[in-house]
């Protein structure tokens, strides 16, 4: 192998998957933890998932109820503002779409809040349309404590500070409503594909 191909090779960094990898961002095997604060413990019989909507309806769910739910197995791609990308990840979870089933989804925001205070804000069109989860399986375990264990948001194609961990409520707003990142400058929306890593980008 020559100089010139190892050096090629090392810098890009994407598997061969280039057209995968969002601008600024490199592949990467590992499974960081990123966690602004300590890992919740959450007992599944304290666990309780909330969907409040616009008139303050809700709908809750048990551990129980919530995993009695029909749930799926995807592979997703993610994409960390710290610049990892992980290809290929395997979850199991509950679509958005089968959670907001009874919610008019067609416009507006949520705002999602996590055990431990973490939030963050979703426009409900990037929560629907088979493209979120509430994911509680991760590569064929229970998913982990500190990768949000019992169950966290995943939004896959927004960068991953999006994906709360511990997720405990989504409430569905008219406006938009900053959560934890995005007070501190993180972007509003925060596409890896447009390089929204903070406001103004
Ligand atoms: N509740 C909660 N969710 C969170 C965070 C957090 O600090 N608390 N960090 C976010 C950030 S910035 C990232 S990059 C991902 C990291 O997920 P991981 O630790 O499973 O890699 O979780 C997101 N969800
Ligand atoms: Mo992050």
């Amino acid at each position: 192998m020559s100089f010139i191909t190892r050096g090629f090779k090392g810098r890009r960094q994407t598997d061969g998957s280039p057209e995968r990898v969002p601008p600024g961002q490199y592949v990467t095997s590992d499974f960081p933890v990123l966690s602004a604060g300590p890992t919740p413990r959450i007992a599944l019989d304290q666990w309780r998932l909330t969907i409040t909507g616009r008139d303050d309806d809700e709908v809750g769910w048990s551990w129980d109820e919530f995993t009695s739910l029909p749930s799926e197995i995807f592979t997703v791609d993610i994409h960390c503002v710290t610049k990892w990308t992980k290809l290929d990840s395997t979850w199991e979870g509950v679509s958005l779409d089968v959670l907001l089933e009874d919610f008019d989804t067609s416009s507006g925001f949520a705002s999602v809040g996590s055990y431990g205070g973490y939030t963050t804000n979703v426009p409900l069109r990037d929560l629907t349309g088979a493209r979120s989860w509430v994911a509680y399986g991760y590569d064929g375990s229970p998913l982990a404590p500190e990768h949000g264990g019992p169950a966290r948001l995943l939004v896959p194609h927004l960068y991953l500070w999006k994906s709360a961990k511990w997720v405990n409520s989504i409430r569905l707003l008219d406006t938009d409503r900053p959560g934890f990142w995005e007070s501190f400058g993180y972007h509003i929306y925060g596409d890896p594909w447009k390089e929204q890593r903070y406001s103004g980008d």
